[in-house]
């Protein structure tokens, strides 16, 4: 089974995720850690802190000459912030007690951020307390785990993709999904979208935005190709596919939608369209018609490409604060405080589902095939698919 924990502040010296269940063997270089880091930072909306934002990956332990270890892989990935701005940084987010508190705290809390949740939950009278682990930032830590996972997958012919379909009121036309190899078209737009003129639209919308100091969300699908039968379980509530992915998706920052294949849309439907038809041929065995059920049925991947969708809320913060609030020292009605942020943070969030999706496959194909050594978890896999291309097997 693969585990891992994510450590670091938005504004610390560093982020850092430790894996521990990768099996031996794995190629992995730092190049294709800081490819998918780089991929994270694209996309039109983002901030200022993007465009200086190095992400450089330090490997400290579990690999060997490019080979993993099957020992746990630590992945530090540096914070320019803490280097580019020390005077500020260093003393602001210092663990030792005697340099703190230098700046004033922040009290103008931000509706729909963690600030006063967290505040309350934890005893703090200082947002920044909450909001340097709250901050997206985090998910470099994820994506840094999420490239490996990928090349875990890769070994087994899985491939993840995702594009952003809407931003702010402006759809992409439904049903052009990237496939297999497309990920370089998508990134390649600006908005990481493959209907050029939704691209258009969604830029227009994030220059009015700005122009407002306002911000958008929206909405991106992620799809596996060549994801196996058989990862999940019908069981159990907690071994369902379709449960850990919406899961694993809903946890990042700011997402406050997740749908498995058609999702809400099906909900609509008669149940005569609402389903995939089930076909045979002797050459590629059992396969479904559609995708409305996202490539998982009762909890379990059926072999078809895997989709889920998430929608994510426009960003708590805004360049030109407008939210009505509460000053949590004077209890005096306010507007939220600024930070400098990002107009939108949609076409990154394709990364970082991507990379959600990437983790939870890897953990439950590490469940099913099992292996100390991706040689033996490849061979596994292989026995698998032979075994299915033989026909059902009796128990
Ligand atoms: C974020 C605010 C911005 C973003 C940050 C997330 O950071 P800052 O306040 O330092 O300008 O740039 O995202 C990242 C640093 C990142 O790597 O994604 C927030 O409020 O969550």
């Amino acid at each position: 089974m693969l585990r891992y924990l994510t450590a670091g502040e938005s504004h610390g010296p560093a982020l850092m995720v430790v894996m521990e269940g990768l099996p031996a063997g794995l190629e992995i270089s730092v190049e294709e850690i800081a490819h998918d880091l780089a991929r994270r930072r694209l996309g039109y909306g983002r901030g200022p802190r993007m465009r200086f934002e190095q992400d450089e990956v330090t490997l400290l332990g579990g690999v060997r000459h490019g080979r993993t270890l099957g020992s746990p892989l630590a992945i530090q990935i540096a914070n320019s912030e803490w280097t580019r701005n020390p005077e500020k940084w260093q003393t602001e987010m210092s663990p030792r007690a005697e340099d703190g508190p230098t700046a004033s705290p922040l009290t103008q809390v931000r509706p729909g951020h963690a600030d006063l949740a967290g505040m309350q939950k934890y005893g703090f009278t200082d947002a920044r307390d909450v909001l340097e682990r709250a901050s997206a930032r985090e998910t470099a830590a994820r994506v840094a785990a999420g490239a490996v996972a990928k090349k875990l997958l890769g070994s087994l012919g899985v491939e993840i993709v995702s594009h952003v379909i809407q931003m702010g009121s402006a759809r992409a036309e439904r049903g052009r999904r990237p496939g297999p190899g497309e990920l370089d078209l998508v990134d390649a737009n600006e908005v990481r979208c493959l209907d050029p003129q939704a691209a258009e639209a969604m830029v227009e919308e994030i220059k009015d935005a700005a122009r407002d100091g306002d911000s958008l969300g929206g909405v991106v699908e992620a799809i596996a190709y060549g994801a196996p039968v058989g990862l999940g379980s019908h069981v159990h509530w907690d071994r369902k596919l379709d449960a850990a992915l919406a899961r694993a998706v809903m946890s990042i920052q700011a997402v406050k939608g997740v749908e498995i294949g058609d999702g809400f849309e099906v909900a609509g439907r008669r149940g005569s369209e609402a389903h995939d038809p089930i076909s045979w041929s002797p050459e590629g065995g059992y396969s479904r018609g559609s995708a409305l059920a996202g490539g998982v049925e009762g909890g379990i991947s059926t072999g078809e490409p895997i989709v889920v969708r998430a929608a994510m809320k426009p960003l708590a913060t805004l360049n030109r604060p407008t939210l009505a609030t509460v000053d949590t020292a004077t209890k005096e009605p306010g507007v939220s405080f600024k930070e400098r942020t990002d107009v939108t943070a949609v076409p990154a969030l394709g990364v970082v589902v991507e990379t959600m999706v990437a983790l939870v496959l890897a953990d439950e194909a590490m469940r099913k095939f099992g292996g100390d050594s991706v040689v033996e978890l490849v061979r596994n896999h292989q026995s698998s698919v032979a075994a299915l291309a033989a026909g059902p097997v009796g128990v």
